[in-house]
């Protein structure tokens, strides 16, 4: 269940708030990013797109921004550093975008971390999975995160952020 970020509205001289306030969301989303997705841009633009990861992830940080709040993006090659990074966000992030890219067909390591998290979490996938090979049809990560977002490009990153602070403010 997602983690309320709640601030109370200030009761003014005049009599108590009538409006909430609101929420400050003091820790990062984190952004985490799987195998080979730090090639982006440079291979399969009819797939991909030509965005590279750092363009994504600027876009995302930026989104952030104007809506003050923070991320922490991270890319990994490495099925580990995702799962320690998934367990880090446990007490250290007030939510988590995941393209686990090929291990989200493969990993019931992140699998099994995602299940943990109480923390809205959102899965992305720049390409639409259902239109392609029949082995990317299956996601271990779907079952275990707040919703899943896919075919929609990069803009998928942003719409992630955007539903979990819609949750966060719920
Ligand atoms: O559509 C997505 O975002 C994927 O998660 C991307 C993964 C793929 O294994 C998933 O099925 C769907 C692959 C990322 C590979 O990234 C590349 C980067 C540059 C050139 C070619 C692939």
């Amino acid at each position: 269940m997602a983690r309320k970020a709640v601030t109370k509205a200030k009761a003014t001289k005049t009599g108590p708030a009538t409006k909430a306030a609101k929420p400050t969301i003091v820790k990062p989303i984190y952004v985490l990013n799987g195998p080979n997705l730090n090639l982006l841009g440079l291979r399969e633009p009819e797939i991909y797109g030509s965005t590279s990861l750092s363009d994504i992830e600027k876009l995302v940080a930026n989104h952030a921004k104007k809506q003050g709040v923070n991320v922490l993006c991270l890319q990994s090659n490495h099925e580990g550093d995702l799962v320690t990074w998934i367990q880090e966000a446990r007490t250290m992030a007030a939510g988590l975008i995941i393209n686990a890219a090929a291990y989200s067909h493969t990993s019931i390591a992140i699998h099994d971390a995602l299940a943990m998290l109480d923390i809205p979490a959102v899965e992305v996938h720049i390409s639409n999975v259902h239109k392609r090979e029949e082995f990317r049809h299956y996601s271990y990560v779907s079952s275990v995160v707040s919703g899943v977002i896919l075919g929609l490009g990069v803009k998928g990153y942003t719409l992630a952020l955007d539903a979990i602070l819609a949750d966060l403010s719920k």
